[in-house]
């Protein structure tokens, strides 16, 4: 038994000597090796801040001060630390504990998280409410050098001045988003780290930090050498002091992994009359080799070999990622315009080989996904074809960018959106379920989701061709096995994969839902035809008209919300129509937020496996649905 759960915690930290926060922290980094290895997750974000959040859990008192995680991929040891240590090897898992700090789950939790750049307004604004209500805590959030590149926390920046201290933004730099962080932003922050005068004020503040008895008020002497720390930065391009004339006191760097010296600034920190940023430098990886050699390997991953940091499973089918990148780079050999834009998710949206050909015609633009839309619309002004891929999820971050800037000029930018649909154990803030929803309602766009491999390539190639702006959605994942007849891609136009002339029923499908409904139509027999939908705007019409005429029962199938969503196109163009026909609908409900956990479980749990689909299909048949 270590002391973990031995002690009452977060409190127990309270009474513990220097040496046994160490241990503390390396039963924490253990732990989570072994629980990440075992249920795949976020490891190297997580093993970087693990001495810092010791540090932090034994400076404040949470719950009372509240401690906000930006993303929130990294609060494991927070979980640790506040009262899930039994409950870690559930992490990710149906109904275990989230991969995310999630309000519901702890009150340690004060604000859930999944997104990126929202710690500091929220900080800000439980700060606000603090001193409204005549209320006495710390408030801090931790927010990682990438994040906080990102346009909402510059705007929340840009309000720090109005609050009062304790007031805590912890600037947690790694030098790395999941690969490396791209900016000037990013720059400035690491010209900060290397910055030789910074190298000695960091040890002078450490010396000075390290005299003093655990908890001492320091204000005295680090106002002292932050005066002299400023006037020499000054004279060095003011670096540094950007944050100071933004409303905070700057504090650091600090080493990260030394605990009495973040918690130092913490408790000098929690005692300023105004807000402070605390620049802690940190490895990502930290503490497990694999993970520090290629911290990006192990940013977020499956399950491993914790004795060699190898994947269990490993990788030797096509996924969609991998088609659409092979894809663009054929593509751009033929066509000069095309430009590809990620929003810090290069590996992740498969434009690693695209950066690698065609550097002059990538951009990554940091995690600004905002910033990402308009930046295309841009280039299309002047004649370029801008292909952005964010995952489905983050490009609800850039839903006006779509509408005023692209859609409303018609600009053919391509937006493609990976891991659309249900992602899995990253839960709720991950699952892309409401894209064919928001690209739908929004005039000239274009929505197309392909249903496999080699439809995703025509349509990729129909979408860089197109005048005007076009989405494609697709899941998370490897590309079906099935194949089938290749029917060139019209606008506007769906594709009749099973026709049966007797059949009372029609299933229109989209996208990643296509091939499973097809399996289940033809390895039972059911008669039943099938529309591939292809285009949910513009939707084709024609095509529904004709099979409602002939049809007692129309089947929706989709992974997505079904509100707004195929289903919502579909009743609202049979009630255009006055027709009287059933209509029943495969999809998600939307009336709760999809919960984490296998995608196996939650496709069985909502209706979308293929055991569900067919009891749908028997009991339309039936006439009992
Ligand atoms: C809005 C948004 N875009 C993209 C992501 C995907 N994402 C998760 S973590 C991460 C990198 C975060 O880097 P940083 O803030 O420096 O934290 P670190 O992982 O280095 O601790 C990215 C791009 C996200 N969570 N939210």
């Amino acid at each position: 038994m270590g002391l973990l759960d031995a002690l009452s915690l977060p409190k127990g930290l309270k009474d513990l000597t220097e040496k046994e926060l160490y241990e503390i922290a390396g039963e924490c980094r253990n732990k989570i090796i072994q629980v990440v290895a075992e249920n795949g997750g976020h490891l190297s974000p997580n093993l970087g801040v693990v001495e810092l959040t010791v540090a932090i859990h034994a400076s404040l008192n949470s719950p009372k001060d509240k401690i906000i995680w930006d993303v929130g991929h990294q609060a494991y040891t927070h979980k640790l630390l506040t009262g899930r240590y039994d409950r870690l090897d559930t992490i990710r898992q149906s109904n275990g504990i989230s991969g995310f700090p999630k309000r519901t789950e702890s009150e340690h939790d004060i604000f859930g998280a999944g997104h990126a750049a929202t710690s500091i307004s929220a900080a800000l604004g439980i700060a606000k409410a603090r001193d409204i209500l005549g209320e006495k805590f710390a408030v801090l959030s931790v927010i990682g050098d990438a994040s906080i590149s990102s346009g909402e926390a510059f705007e929340a920046i840009n309000n720090v001045h109005a609050i009062k201290g304790p007031f805590i933004v912890i600037l947690n730099d790694n030098e790395m988003s999941i690969s490396e962080s791209v900016g000037v932003v990013s720059d400035h922050i690491t010209s900060l780290r290397y910055n030789m005068l910074y190298r000695g004020f960091k040890k002078k503040a450490e010396s000075i930090i390290k005299l003093l008895p655990k908890g001492a008020p320091l204000a005295v002497s680090i106002d002292k050498l932050i005066t002299r720390t400023k006037h020499l930065l000054i004279n060095y391009k003011k670096i540094g002091v950007i944050y100071e004339e933004l409303g905070f006191r700057y504090l650091g760097p600090i080493d990260a992994h030394n605990i009495p010296h973040v918690m130092g600034a913490i408790n000098y920190a929690k005692q300023a009359p105004e807000p402070v940023i605390i620049h802690v430098l940190s490895k990502k990886g930290h503490g497990y080799l694999p993970a520090e050699k290629d911290p990006t390997k192990f940013h977020g991953l499956g399950k491993f070999n914790p004795e060699t940091g190898e994947p269990i499973t490993k990788k030797n089918k096509l996924s969609y990622t991998d088609v659409f990148g092979d894809k663009l780079v054929k593509l751009a050999q033929k066509n000069k315009k095309i430009v590809a834009i990620t929003a810090a998710m290069e590996d992740g949206t498969g434009l690693a080989k695209f950066k690698a050909k065609f550097p002059e015609h990538f951009v990554d633009v940091g995690m600004s996904e905002e910033h990402a839309l308009t930046f295309a619309a841009g280039l299309a002004v002047q004649g370029m074809r801008p292909v952005v891929a964010i995952y489905s999820t983050f490009m609800q971050r850039s839903f006006d960018q779509i509408v005023h800037d692209v859609a409303l000029q018609n600009l053919p930018v391509v937006m493609i959106m990976d891991r659309a649909g249900l992602v899995g154990e990253d839960g709720p803030t991950h699952h892309g379920v409401f894209d064919i929803n928001y690209m739908r309602m929004i005039p000239n766009m274009t929505v197309l989701a392909p249903k496999d491999h080699r439809e995703l390539e025509l349509m990729l190639e129909f979408a860089v061709a197109h005048n005007g702006p076009v989405s494609i959605r697709y899941p998370k994942g490897d590309v079906p096995d099935i194949s089938f007849k290749e029917n060139p891609i019209e606008n506007g136009k769906a594709e009749v994969l099973i026709e049966n002339k007797k059949s009372k029923v029609t299933v229109f499908a989209c996208g990643s839902m296509v091939c499973p409904v097809y399996e289940v139509i033809t390895e039972n027999n059911f008669q039943v035809n099938l529309v591939n939908v292809r285009f949910l705007k513009p939707f084709d019409e024609a095509l529904l008209k004709q099979f409602v005429k002939g049809s007692d029962v129309i089947v929706t199938a989709e992974e997505g919300v079904i509100s707004g969503g195929l289903y919502g196109i579909v009743s609202e163009l049979i009630q255009k129509d006055g027709v009287n026909v059933r209509s029943y609908a495969i999809g998600i409900d939307g009336e709760s937020f999809v919960e984490h956990g296998s995608k196996q479980d939650l496709f069985k749990k909502l209706g979308l496996d293929k055991e569900s689909i067919k009891n749908v299909l028997i009991k339309v048949v039936e006439g009992k649905k």
